[in-house]
């Protein structure tokens, strides 16, 4: 082949990565907001009411869906609200539009994914929308979709979505679900989800696990939506935190094994598979490791290593 044709044959090969890289995409989300129910299996499970966002009608997901972006395409998202009550959608950090969606009512947003990292969208109208699952996460890639925290920044090899949150059932769900008024003043939290599982749930959930082989690094995303802090305790190895609330860390990226999140609070953090076995994931927090006060249950799930 001479030179000119296989030069010509490169960049015909290269051209699509730079269409790729040079074009954004839109993406574009509809979501569905209804009341249905949650039901928690195991040790002191469940099923209480719920309310969520969803991307199919019909019955609410908590959380809702993940929506998923690059950075620099333009995001279209349409709120439709299926329930009785006001709602509202906002993703923290990226949207300002905080009007309330009357029932049967249907709202449009839209935004460049301008900054890659981990954002939590809910209803925040009040505290017991987001009690009662009107939570979920955006996550934006790094350009071109590149496996980096951000673009030119730590890479990775998987990533997981954590998104950790509480319910007072007797307290909160019951009443609301039922259409009463939450006395708000009192929150004792009976039930606590991991990616709106408990217990085993959450350990077995191929979505919430660690599952890879030594040598790979996982990128977790943790997003609590909820309103006590979930301190949680990474076992077999140290990570790396690389962001909080959004803030890009400095490099070298402190290393620990326990990282707490606060209300409204989200990290991203990178953990190397380095040693063969299995560890938990759970919070340091034994009421948290309960169903209804029985163990065990709560905020949990597995970091398996091959
Ligand atoms: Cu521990």
């Amino acid at each position: 082949m001479k030179w000119s044709m296989r030069l010509q044959a490169a960049l015909v090969l290269l051209l699509p990565v730079f269409l790729v890289n040079a074009h954004a995409a839109s993406r574009n989300y509809t979501l569905y907001i209804s009341a249905g129910s949650l039901t928690v299996n195991g040790a002191g499970g469940a099923t209480l009411n719920a309310w969520g966002y969803s991307d199919t009608s019909g019955s609410p997901k908590v959380p809702g869906p993940i929506l998923t972006a690059d950075e620099g395409d333009t995001v279209s998202i349409t709120v439709i609200n299926n329930h009785t009550l006001s709602h509202n959608f906002v993703i923290q950090g990226v949207t300002t539009d905080a009007t309330a969606i009357p029932a049967g009512q249907t709202r449009g947003y839209s935004f460049t994914a301008s900054t890659a990292g981990t954002y939590l969208y809910s209803d925040t109208l009040n505290s017991v929308n987001r009690e009662m699952g009107m939570y979920g996460v955006l996550t934006v890639a790094a350009a071109g979709g590149a496996n980096q925290a951000w673009t030119g920044g730590p890479a990775f090899t998987f990533q997981r979505t954590w998104v950790v949150s509480e319910m007072d059932k007797p307290r909160w769900n019951d009443v609301a679900g039922a259409g009463g008024t939450v006395n708000t003043s009192v929150y004792k939290p009976n039930y606590f989800l991991i990616n709106g599982k408990g217990g085993f749930d959450g350990m077995g959930d191929a979505a919430t696990t660690i599952d890879g082989t030594v040598g790979q690094t996982a990128l977790v995303r943790i997003v609590n939506p909820g309103q006590f802090a979930h301190s949680l305790h990474f076992h077999g190895n140290h990570f790396k935190v690389l962001t909080i609330n959004g803030v890009r860390q400095s490099s070298p990226y402190r290393e620990l094994d326990v990282i707490n999140i606060p209300p409204l609070g989200t990290a991203d953090v990178t953990y190397d598979l380095n040693q063969p076995g299995d560890y938990p994931m759970h919070v340091h927090s034994a009421q948290m490791e309960t169903a209804n006060g029985v163990y065990l249950n709560g905020v949990a799930t597995m970091i398996h290593m091959q």
